[in-house]
């Protein structure tokens, strides 16, 4: 049907955006066969990283290890007491909170901890999985699957059963950060490496990552990288993406994800907490994609100042597919216009958004809220072609919309969406 005002079309897009089922490309949520690798609940959702970082500023009194002392209920206690309590929560970190308990039902009113915590004993985790995804309409969800850790490998040793809405993405920091401690760990694994590259360390590396991709089926490889991070370059790190990330992505036809301008534990006191961002080099990112045109790059960027130059690389390169606001950007100012520019420069050709969940209650407010946001830009910019006389149908809009919340994504990984 075609849309005949303003006000329909203003209703439709927003309306077809919230109702749209998201594909969830990056978060760090696991399926329940990940047993306590998944996360979730009120006492989890208020000792996220974000919200232990604002509640030390709040107390100059408290120690770091003091904090960290504390058991889980008491180190929420604090934080609730702190950021919601003593003050109002309005960061993004603490509305999240605040949108999570109301899409849950929970009477607001009396800000009552006892009450949700009961809630959260009574219920089981399959069930609660399944709550969630519908609630927040997501229909898959990428987990951060790192082969670095033991805990996580006996995971995928035990054989458990795959859930279809969690789909795997190899994840491969240690390999390309922390080579110095990371190869006694593929040496552990079996694999023959040594810590200067030499013999069959890079053919040894490219199995590693061959094996871990047949058993997992990961969707893609993903590295966050530093701000600092060059290319070319005469590096170890270099070397391996060279000699082993590339050549394997293309083989398995998988894209390689950068997360670029990671600052890690630049207050190590504050452990997950503790890291922070740097402005990086656009030109490491021009070059490597277009010297590997044959290979697909997931991009993101973690300071505001790169963003710009991200989307001109992403004009001139169409095997590099820009995704997400990314961490210390998933905040409404800087998602509305980062997406807004985005959507001029690219086009549909762009995942605007990621969650970056850690804990799964998580998924209905960073979607709700960046749903709201996708809502508003997408408004404007039909909105702009209605006063230029461009008539939409329906279908149009819904089309694009399904691109924007996963279907380009699975286009650019040509694979069908298994949700579809
Ligand atoms: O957003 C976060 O929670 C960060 O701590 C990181 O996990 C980041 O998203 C990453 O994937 O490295
Ligand atoms: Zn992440």
């Amino acid at each position: 049907m075609t849309i005949a005002t303003k006000e329909q079309l203003n209703a439709f897009v927003t309306e077809t955006v919230r109702t749209t089922p998201v594909t969830d490309i990056h978060t760090h949520l696991f399926a329940e066969s990940f047993g306590d690798l998944l996360l979730w609940g009120v006492d989890e959702l208020l000792t996220y990283h974000y919200l232990i970082a604002e509640t030390f500023r709040f107390r100059p009194d408290l120690s770091y290890d003091a904090f960290w002392q504390l058991s889980k209920r008491e180190q929420a206690d604090l934080i609730w007491q702190t950021l919601f309590i003593d003050h109002s929560p309005y960061s993004e970190a603490c509305r999240g909170v605040v949108t999570v308990l109301n899409r849950l039902g929970f009477d607001l009113s009396k800000r009552d901890l006892e009450e949700y915590r009961a809630y959260f004993r009574s219920v089981s985790a399959g069930d609660y999985i399944d709550r969630i995804l519908k609630l927040a309409n997501v229909k898959t969800v990428v987990m951060t699957n790192d082969p670095f850790d033991a805990y996580e490998r006996g995971k995928w040793d035990s054989g458990a059963e795959q859930d279809p809405r969690f789909l795997a993405a190899l994840r491969i920091d240690p390999l390309l950060n922390l080579w110095d401690s990371s190869w006694s760990k593929l040496k552990e694994q079996g694999y023959e490496v040594g810590a200067d590259l030499s013999g069959v360390t890079l053919a040894e590396i490219r199995r590693f990552l061959k094996d871990w991709i047949a058993r997992m089926n990961p969707l893609y490889m993903a590295v966050s990288l530093p701000n600092d991070f060059a290319y070319p370059e005469d590096s170890v790190r270099v070397r391996i993406i060279d000699e082993c990330i590339v050549p394997v992505a293309r083989e398995a036809g998988i894209p390689f994800a950068m997360m670029i301008g990671v600052k890690r534990k630049v207050n190590p006191s504050l452990k997950d907490a503790g890291d922070s961002l740097g402005k990086s080099d656009i030109g490491a990112v021009e070059r490597i994609v277009s010297k590997y045109q044959d290979v697909k790059f997931l991009v993101t960027m973690l300071s505001r100042e790169n963003q710009h130059e991200l989307a001109v690389t992403a004009r001139k390169n169409r095997n590099l597919l820009v995704f997400g606001c990314w961490w210390f950007l998933n905040n409404p100012s800087l998602i509305e216009e980062i997406t807004r520019m985005r959507l001029e420069l690219l086009g549909g050709s762009v995942i605007p958004q990621h969650s970056d969940c850690r804990i799964l209650d998580q998924l209905l407010y960073k979607w709700d809220h960046s749903r709201a946001i996708i809502g508003k830009v997408l408004c404007d910019k039909y909105g702009d072609l209605f006063d230029a006389g461009w008539r939409l149908e329906e279908e149009e809009i819904r089309r694009d919309i399904e691109d924007l919340l996963g279907g380009v994504f699975w286009k650019f990984l040509g694979k069908p969406d298994p949700a579809a």
